[in-house]
């Protein structure tokens, strides 16, 4: 092989390396919106893949109930036409008619319901959280604090179109911010919701199936647990005043390696000793 040849291909593996260092440095994005999408946001969380299944189901069976009642009243055009029945029925009731079109719509709304319901609460308490994320809507941006971690808070405001575009250009159009809400991959985390001022918000982030309405002077609770690592988007979705279209939700999924650096990294610049955790953070806050 030629000294050229060898040097052309160590080049070659230089820059693949590097490349791959670049790439593994920056979380691919992920949750956003596609054009011509139709349907849901694909899932990113376990509550998510049992939203889409329930939803899956759901379609079924009201496809089912469609296509029987357009069959009945088709039926009902044709056999009934003045001109082939000529003499109406006198008939005014029909008991047995009666019970069965009462009784089977009640049983298939409770066979909804149960599943329905479980999801629900599925979706409600997270069991066996790593920690807490605190999230509060104000007019008009969010905070995260991580009570858990020494309760540093993150700020997240949406960035204008021109910072947008000298800071974040590959970032999607009124959805990025200046500073994502951080969370480690395939952890389950509790968000805890409420809301300061006046308004209430909705923090709600598509493909995690999570829709979590903050209002001021309570707690809602919601879990998440996102398999992959990446930016995800979504957007309060209460009306909550003039600039509720611009109070988006960024989330950057990482590492729990990434996490932990993140972690400590505000930490100290929230000016918490390094090694602050819940029981030995000052109490005076
Ligand atoms: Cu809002």
């Amino acid at each position: 092989m030629s000294g050229t040849r060898v040097l052309s291909i160590l080049g070659i593996v230089v820059i693949a390396t590097l490349g791959a260092a670049g790439m593994a440095a920056a979380q691919p994005i992920v949750g956003v919106p596609h054009e011509w999408q139709v349907g849901f946001p694909a899932s990113y969380t376990p509550v998510m893949d049992r939203v889409e299944s329930l939803h899956d189901i759901l379609l079924v069976i009201i496809t089912l109930i469609s296509l029987f009642v357009l069959v009945l009243l088709v039926y009902a055009v044709w056999r009934f036409h003045a001109a082939r029945n000529t003499t109406p029925s006198t008939t005014t009731h029909h008991t047995a008619l009666e019970i069965a079109w009462t009784v089977i719509p009640i049983l298939i709304l409770v066979g909804i319901a149960i599943p329905s319901f479980r999801l629900l609460y599925y979706s409600d308490k997270a069991v066996a959280a790593a920690f807490t994320i605190k999230v509060t809507g104000l007019q008009w941006y969010w905070t995260y604090n991580y009570p858990d971690h020494g309760d540093f808070a993150v700020e997240s405001r949406m960035l204008p179109e021109a910072e947008r575009l000298k800071q974040k250009p590959t970032m999607p159009r009124m959805l990025a911010v200046d500073e994502e809400m951080v969370i480690p991959k395939g952890t389950t985390i509790r968000v805890v919701g409420t809301a300061s001022g006046l308004s209430m918000h909705g923090w709600t982030v598509p493909g995690f199936g999570i829709k979590k309405t903050v209002i001021p002077g309570r707690l809602n609770e919601g879990w998440i647990n996102v398999r992959n690592e990446g930016y995800y988007f979504g957007q309060c979705s209460q009306i909550c005043g003039d600039n509720h279209s611009y109070m988006p939700i960024a989330v950057r999924v990482v590492s729990k390696d990434v996490f932990d650096k993140w972690v400590e990294q505000k930490k100290k610049s929230a000016g918490l000793m390094p090694a602050t955790d819940v029981a030995s953070a000052p109490t005076n806050r």
